[in-house]
C-alpha cells in the first residue's frame, strides 16, 4: 500500500528530521523514502525537487519541497490541535535572529558536509568562514536560546526549538562541532531529546537494500 503522504529524505539530514519530528509531534502518518545518493543531479531522486536537496513532503496534491513548508503541511493536515509557534510568530529581534541563526548553522553544516563528501579537507581555506561562523553562532545562541525559548508564546511545540534541536544534535552526529563548554544547550537538547519524537528520530545512515544474490 503506498502511503498517502511520502517524506523524500535522508535519516542522516537535519532539514529532515525537522519534517520527521513534527509528523510525529502532530501524529499524522507518513512513509519514509530514503535518498541514497545525495550527489544524485537528478530530481526525480529528491521527490522532482530541482534544487536536489532533500527533504520534500510527497502529498496526494503536491509536492512540497522544504522543512518548513513540509512541516507547515503536516499541521494543516493534523488533526489534533497542537499549538504551534512559527517563525513569523517572533516579534522581536532576538526571537528572529535565533531562527535565522539555528537556519543558518544549517545551511552552512550543509556545505562543509558536501564539501567533505566530494573529498575536500576541513582546513581549506573556502571553509574558515564556515567554521567560524559555527562557532560563533554556537557562542550566540549559548548566551541567548534559552531566554528566546522563554519568551516565546505559549505552545507545545516550535519550529524554532525542533530546528534548534535538530541542529545541535547534527553537528555532534556530523562532528562539525561539540557542546562541550556549552551547558545551556546541552541542556536544552536533553530536555527536548527526552521527546518521544526526538528519540523515534535519531540520526542514522540510510542503507540501501542489499541486491539479491550478493
Ligand atoms: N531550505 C531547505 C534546505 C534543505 C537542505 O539543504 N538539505 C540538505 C540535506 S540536510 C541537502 O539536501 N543537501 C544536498 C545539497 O545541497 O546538494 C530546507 O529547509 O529543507
Amino acid at each position: 500500500m503506498t502511503a498517502e503522504l511520502t517524506l523524500v529524505g535522508r535519516s542522516s539530514s537535519h532539514f529532515t528530521r525537522i519534517v520527521s519530528i513534527f509528523a510525529a509531534e502532530l501524529g499524522v502518518a507518513c512513509g519514509f523514502e530514503p535518498v541514497f545518493d545525495i550527489k544524485s543531479r537528478e530530481a526525480r531522486v529528491f521527490g522532482e525537487n530541482p534544487l536536489l536537496r532533500v527533504p520534500s513532503l510527497r502529498t496526494p496534491e503536491g509536492t512540497w519541497f522544504g522543512s518548513l513548508s513540509a512541516s507547515r503541511e503536516l499541521a494543516r493536515r493534523s488533526t489534533s490541535d497542537v499549538p504551534i509557534v512559527w517563525p513569523e510568530d517572533s516579534t522581536e529581534p532576538a526571537g528572529a535572529n535565533a531562527q535565522e541563526i539555528v537556519t543558518d548553522v544549517m545551511n552552512t553544516g550543509v556545505v562543509i558536509v558536501l564539501a567533505r563528501v566530494n573529498g575536500l579537507a576541513d582546513d581549506m581555506p573556502l571553509l574558515e568562514k564556515p567554521f567560524a561562523r559555527l562557532h560563533g553562532a554556537l557562542a550566540w545562541l549559548e548566551a541567548n536560546l534559552d531566554a528566546v525559548l522563554a519568551s516565546l508564546p505559549e505552545r507545545r511545540l516550535s519550529f524554532l526549538e525542533v530546528s534548534a534541536f535538530c541542529m545541535l544534535t547534527h553537528l555532534e552526529f556530523r562532528e562539525l562541532g561539540r557542546l562541550d563548554g556549552r551547558p545551556k544547550l546541552q541542556a536544552f537538547c536533553s530536555r527536548f531529546g527526552a521527546r518521544p519524537s526526538a528519540q523515534r528520530t535519531n540520526y542514522r545512515f540510510d542503507q540501501p537494500p542489499a541486491r539479491a544474490g550478493t
